[in-house]
C-alpha cells in the first residue's frame, strides 16, 4: 500500500505491507491473549497511559499535522485542529480513568445490597476512514483502551504514514504488548479476516466509520454473532436558512460546511434548504463567496485543498455527472477557477499537480432528485427552496440520513421546533453542520448509523458492559419477588 501527496501526486508519502486474512485473525488472537492482563491494570493507571499518549501528541502536534496535510491534503489549520482533537480526547478520558463509576442500588430486601460495574467488552476491532485519520481513530481507541479492552485497528488504506506515526505515539505512551495492534489491510481482506475472527470468538465489538453501504455489511456480519457494532456512517446534512436569518452568517456557515475539507466530512453540508423569500439573495451571496474562496495548496491559507485520493476524486466526478443534465450549475463549474479554460484564476499553487475538484452549487434541488438523497463526499452543495416550516423540516429529513443538521434563524421557537422535528443526531443553531466537539455525543440515525454514539461519557456504553452484583448478608436464603416484606 502506497500513498501519494494528493496535492502533488508525484510525491510518494507512505508505504505499508498489507496483511492477509490469516494475519488479521492472528492479531485478534494476540489481542484476546493480552486483554485480561490489560483489564487487570487499575483504571486510573490506564488513565495515566492515556494522559501520557495525549502529552506525546501535544509534543508532536506540528509534525503530525504536517504529515496529515501531506498524506491526505487537508489544510494545515484543519490538520492542527485534528491533532488537537486527539489531545482533547486523551485529556477527557485520562480523567475518566478515575471515574468509570458504577452504582450502589437499593434492594427489595433488607440485609442485601445491589451494585453495578462497568466491565470491558473484550477485543475491539476498529475500522476507520481516511478523512479524519487521527481524530476519528482516537475517538474509538482512547475510550476502548481506557475501559480495559484490547484493540485491533484497521486504518484507511490511503493513510499508511499517518497510521504508523499515530500507532507509534500510542505505543510510546506505555501500552503493553498486544494491547493495540495496527493491521494495514484492504477491504476484502478485512471482511474475510473479521468474519473468521468472529467465527473463532476472537472479537467482541466492532467500531466502523465509513460509508453507509459498508456499514450495512458490517452490521449484518456483527448481527450474525449477536453483536451490536458502533457504526458512524454517511450524511446528507441540511442547512436551513429561515427568512429571519442573518444571511451573511448563513453564507459563511454554508461555505465552511459545504466546501471546507473539500466536502469530505461525514458532517459536510449536503443541501441548503432556504426560504423562498431569501433564496435569490442567499444564492447570490453564496455564489460570490464560493467564487472568492481560495482553493489549492493545503499548506497555504485555503478553504480546501485536494481530494484525499484518486478514488475520492473519481467518485466526486461521478456525482457531478448525476446532476449535470438536470440542473443549472452555479459556482465555479464551467466558468470558474479550476476549469480547463481558466485553470489558474484564484488558485493557490499548481492546479494540475494534484487531485483538485472545483466547487459546485446545484440550485433547484427537489426531494425526488437523486442528488438530494446521495452523499457526494466532495465540494458540491445543493440548494432547495421552501415556503413553510413543515416543508423545510421535510426537506431536512426525507433523504434517509440523520447525522447533522443546522438552522439559521433569529427566532428561538424556530430553533427549538427544528431540534424537536429533525431526525439528526446533532443539531446546530446559527453554526456549521460540521465541527462537532470532542466531548459531546457524536453519531446519527437512519442511514447515518445504528444509534450508537461516540465521544464524551456516552461512548463508555460502547466499550463497557454493565454487570450487576448482589450481596446478601442476611444469613438466610432471601428470594427476590417472594421474600419482599415491604411490597
Ligand atoms: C467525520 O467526518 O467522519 O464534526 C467526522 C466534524 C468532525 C468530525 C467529522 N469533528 O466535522
Amino acid at each position: 500500500m502506497t500513498s501519494v501527496n494528493p496535492a502533488r501526486t508525484d510525491e510518494v508519502v507512505g508505504e505499508a505491507e498489507p496483511v492477509d486474512a490469516a494475519a488479521f485473525v492472528d492479531a485478534c488472537r494476540t489481542a484476546r491473549g493480552a486483554q485480561r492482563g490489560w483489564a487487570a491494570v487499575p483504571a486510573p493507571v490506564r488513565g495515566r497511559v492515556v494522559e501520557q499518549i495525549g502529552r506525546l501528541f501535544e509534543a508532536n502536534k506540528e509534525a503530525l499535522a504536517r504529515l496529515v496535510t501531506r498524506e491526505i491534503g487537508k489544510p494545515l489549520a484543519e490538520s492542527r485542529g485534528e491533532v488537537q482533537e486527539v489531545i482533547d480526547t486523551c485529556t477527557f478520558f485520562a480523567g475518566e480513568g478515575r471515574r468509570l463509576y458504577g452504582q450502589t442500588v437499593p434492594s427489595e430486601m433488607s440485609d442485601k445490597q445491589l451494585f453495578t460495574f462497568r466491565t470491558p467488552v473484550g477485543v475491539a476491532v476498529i475500522v476507520t476512514a481516511g478523512n479524519f485519520p487521527v481524530a476519528v481513530p482516537s475517538w474509538y481507541l482512547v475510550p476502548a483502551l481506557l475501559c480495559g479492552n484490547t484493540v485491533v485497528w484497521k486504518p484507511a488504506e490511503y493513510t499508511p504514514a499517518i497510521a504508523a506515526a499515530f500507532t507509534e505515539l500510542f505505543q510510546r505512551g506505555g501500552l503493553p504488548d498486544g494491547v493495540l495492534q495496527t493491521v494495514p489491510a484492504d477491504g476484502p481482506t478485512t471482511f474475510e479476516g473479521l468474519s473468521a475472527a468472529l467465527d473463532a470468538g476472537l472479537v467482541d465489538k466492532i467500531g466502523f466509520t465509513g460509508s453507509s453501504a459498508v456499514g450495512v455489511r458490517i452490521g449484518e456480519l456483527a448481527g450474525r454473532h449477536l453483536q451490536v457494532p458502533c457504526l458512524e456512517l454517511g450524511g446528507k446534512n441540511p442547512l436551513v436558512v429561515m427568512p429571519d436569518a442573518d444571511l451573511d452568517l448563513a453564507v459563511e456557515g454554508a461555505l465552511f460546511s459545504g466546501f471546507g475539507t473539500a466536502g469530505q466530512r461525514c458532517t459536510s453540508l449536503g443541501t441548503v434548504v432556504v426560504h423562498r423569500d431569501v433564496h435569490d439573495e442567499f444564492l447570490r451571496r453564496f455564489d460570490a463567496a464560493v467564487r472568492a474562496a481560495a482553493v489549492g495548496d493545503p499548506t497555504a491559507d485555503v478553504l480546501y485543498g485536494p481530494m484525499i485520493s484518486a478514488r475520492f476524486l473519481e467518485s466526486f466526478e461521478r456525482h457531478l455527472d448525476l446532476v449535470r443534465p438536470h440542473h443549472t450549475l452555479h459556482g465555479s463549474t464551467g466558468t470558474g477557477r479550476i476549469t480547463a479554460d481558466n485553470p489558474r484564476e484564484g488558485f493557490v499553487g499548481d492546479p494540475d499537480a494534484g487531485l483538485f475538484a472545483h466547487p459546485t452549487i446545484v440550485d433547484g434541488v427537489r426531494a425526488d432528485d437523486e442528488i438530494y438523497r446521495t452523499e457526494t463526499f466532495g465540494p458540491i452543495v445543493g440548494v432547495a427552496a421552501f415556503d413553510t416550516f413543515d416543508e423545510a423540516l421535510a426537506l431536512a429529513n426525507d433523504h434517509g440520513y440523520g447525522l447533522s443538521a443546522s438552522i439559521y434563524t433569529s427566532t428561538l421557537a424556530h430553533a427549538f421546533r427544528f431540534r424537536e422535528g429533525v431526525r439528526a443526531g446533532m443539531v446546530s443553531v446559527n453554526n456549521s453542520t460540521s465541527g462537532a466537539e470532542a466531548h459531546l455525543p457524536f453519531g446519527g440515525n437512519g442511514r447515518s448509523g445504528n444509534g450508537s454514539r461516540q465521544s464524551g461519557v456516552w461512548v463508555l456504553d460502547q466499550f463497557t458492559r454493565w454487570q450487576s452484583m448482589n450481596w446478601d448478608y442476611a444469613g438466610t436464603l432471601q428470594k427476590a419477588q417472594m421474600d419482599t416484606a415491604v411490597l
